[in-house]
């Protein structure tokens, strides 16, 4: 018996013993936490400049048993240490390793919408990470930045808010920017700025903003030249002009070339370059989706050589799915640029797990068709921008798992074939230390792939339970929950002009017989899209309003089918709440509750959007749910016209159980 008590005591220890103890992190680290320290990996291997490489190029190869990294400029080194020590991460980097890269792209840029009251319009993740209104500049964040970027290949940075304000222009600014830019030069990042159009009337009181005007002309000149005296290597201006309420070059009669290439020639001597936003849209027009196209295709051909116009992925403004923007396919003697959001603003803040890797493969995998198949939209643009999610928060992101957008952005501007899946695998690795005593083949099945497999089903989730088969803009005000009944306000600001469900149907037309969309994609997309039989179904709503009762490829009807995939919606994130629960043992305490949180709100907002949009569709549809969904939560009586409480800087509030407070209309709220 004794014998036996001891074999089973020894048993129970080596049980215990061989329990994996989770590493303490916090997510500061970002994707840098695992692995060699750069400086380690740096100090390991012999480097050399070799001018025959491309300038931000890498080699890395052994030879007489030495690693050597070799690079075309010092930033290229600096990539190729960062792929070294990713790729010994990751287990790729033994004997024998071989590995000589280039970026696609030349223009690697984050896009910070921030302001210079530390603001960050669409931010998630605290205030503005370049602290603007502090004394000084927050130096050891900005180097954190600096080598996150370059561990990514990111090489340039637009510093403030495209809705710019034009004191950034001024003296104080421009010397605290370029302090800015003296730290991010040192990871091979040049520094942007986003101006008003308005400036030269703000800053020295001229009477116009005409590009045509010789005054106007001469002062962006001295500008650059102001600019340039204190930043050699200044990058040059982001502009978001005749957009939503933004002045620019069409209030003085003139075009947005006249207004591109006014600012390219006062940067061109210094080797600097405009971004040009083709964001434009007037609220008269009866599709939104039309308007890139039907602004800029006509001067197709007329902008300067330095003048790159910045396009947003979808037509209409980065939602959780739209077709890619149909002037990738159209413009073909203009410089283009893709603009991504990596800042969740339609997809859950920093509240919602969402990985982009999948959005973002879909859409630089497009075919536009432009000079023939294979002219995919990666192919199309000369270079990518994103809209940072980045703040004060001491994770940079809001929480761990907002961070793997930044991640996959930055690889996908290295290089736009790489998969989401790829991405999602090596930033799971890079980011969650192993737990002590796991072997690593262990860790891969028991956390890297489940956690992979939440990454890459995120984004279809999203879609589902907030709007799809090709539904959008579904948003209230504040852009994160659902406001199907809205239709007051500005058209094309309301859900309304977007769905446009009635008794009879739902869905935007915009095939030949509707706005004429279509017409904008080149073919074989054009008849694709136009034709019931061959649009694809994820973007059915998008293109077709179509009865309740249509047939979809599964033989349920239109009705049926939104519900599912409500419903779909709903159960994958209860998915990955249940995944996330059996990954408690492998993960830090500190992000494993963060995150548990963060899915429970997810949940519960999934629900909320479920049961308002279903809810509200329903009172056209005059349908049952199908029975194999789950019953509506709050009835829609309860939730129309209903909003989440949000705190000052527009984060919204939940509850200790993860439910959003919902607020009573402003017209039953009782006076204070
Ligand atoms: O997505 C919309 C946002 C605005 C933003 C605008 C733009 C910076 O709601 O907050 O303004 O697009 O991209 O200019």
């Amino acid at each position: 018996m004794r014998k036996f008590l001891s074999l089973a005591l020894t048993g129970l220890l080596i049980a215990a013993c061989s329990q994996p103890v989770p590493v303490a992190q916090d997510g500061t680290d970002l994707w840098l936490a695992a692995g060699r320290s750069y400086e380690d990996v740096l100090a390991s291997v012999t480097t050399g400049i070799d001018p025959a490489l491309p300038a931000e190029g890498f080699h890395i190869y052994d030879a007489s048993g030495v690693r050597h990294v070799d690079a075309g400029s010092e930033a290229g080194l600096r990539y190729g240490i960062y792929a070294l020590q990713r790729a010994e991460v990751l287990g790729q980097a033994g004997p024998g390793m071989d590995l000589q890269e280039k970026p696609f792209y030349d223009l690697r840029l984050l896009n910070h919408w921030d302001n210079l009251d530390d603001t960050v319009e669409r931010g998630y993740a605290g205030m503005s990470m370049w602290e603007w209104t502090a004394a000084d500049i927050p130096v050891e964040r900005i180097h954190h930045y600096g080598k996150l970027c370059a561990s990514v290949g990111l090489n340039g940075a637009v510093l403030n808010n495209v809705n710019a304000n034009p004191l950034v222009l001024d003296a104080e600014h421009i010397a605290r920017v370029a302090k800015i830019a003296d730290i991010l030069r040192g990871y091979g990042i040049k520094t942007y700025l986003s101006i008003k159009w308005t400036s030269p009337i703000t800053l020295s009181g001229l009477k116009s903003g005409d590009p045509l005007d010789p005054k106007v002309r001469q002062w962006w000149k001295d500008k650059a030249a102001e600019i340039y005296a204190a930043i050699p290597d200044f990058g040059g201006f982001l502009v978001k002009a005749n957009s939503e309420g933004q002045a620019g070059p069409q209030d003085y009669g003139r075009t947005h070339a006249d207004g591109a290439n006014m600012l390219a020639e006062a940067v061109a001597p210094y080797g600097g370059i405009v971004m040009w936003r083709a964001f434009v849209y007037a609220p008269t027009s009866p599709d939104r989706a039309n308007q890139a196209v039907e602004e800029f295709l006509p001067l197709d051909g007329q902008f300067a050589d330095n003048v790159i116009i910045q396009i947003k992925n979808g037509p209409v403004d980065f939602q959780p799915r739209e077709p890619f923007s149909p002037l990738f396919g159209k413009l073909k003697n203009t410089k283009m640029m893709m603009e991504f959001q990596v800042t969740q603003e339609y997809l859950g803040f920093s509240n919602h797990l969402a990985f982009h890797g999948t959005t973002w493969e879909e859409c630089l995998q497009a075919d536009t068709y432009r000079d023939g198949p294979g002219s995919t939209v990666a192919k199309m643009v000369t270079g990518i921008a994103g809209v940072a999610n980045t703040g004060q928060d001491s994770n940079f992101c809001g929480y761990v798992f907002a961070q793997a957008n930044w991640y996959a952005y930055g690889r996908l501007a290295w290089n736009p074939t790489l998969s989401a899946e790829q991405i999602a695998d090596e930033w799971v690795r890079q980011t969650f230390l192993k737990p002590e005593g796991m072997k690593d083949a262990a860790f891969a099945k028991k956390f890297v792939e489940p956690v992979k497999g939440i990454l890459m089903a995120s984004r279809e989730a999203v879609v589902d339970y907030e709007m799809p088969l090709g539904l959008h803009h579904l948003f209230g005000g504040t852009h994160y929950g659902p406001a199907p009944w809205e239709r007051l306000g500005r058209p094309d600001w309301t859900p309304a002009y977007y769905h446009k469900a009635d008794s009879a149907g739902i869905g935007f037309d915009r095939t030949r017989a509707g706005s004429g969309n279509v017409d904008q994609y080149n073919e074989p997309l054009t008849s694709t899209y136009n034709d019931l039989a061959t649009c694809p179904e994820n973007l059915l709503l998008w293109f077709h309003h179509l009865p309740w009762d249509y047939k979809l490829s599964s033989g349920r009807d239109l009705w049926d089918e939104i519900c599912l995939h409500y419903d779909r919606g709903i159960q994958t994130v209860e998915g990955f709440r249940k995944t996330w629960q059996g990954l408690q043992p492998y993960v830090s305490p500190a992000l494993w509750a963060e995150t548990d949180r963060k899915l429970t709100i997810q949940a519960s907002d999934a629900r909320w959007w479920r049961d308002a949009c279903v809810g509200y569709f329903q009172t056209f549809s005059g349908r049952p749910l199908p029975a194999d969904v789950e019953p509506l939560r709050t009835p829609i009586d309860s939730l129309i016209y209903r909003s989440i409480q949000s705190d000052r800087l527009g984060m919204p509030q939940h509850d200790e159980a993860g439910d959003p407070i919902i607020l009573m209309p402003r017209r039953f709220r009782r006076p204070q």
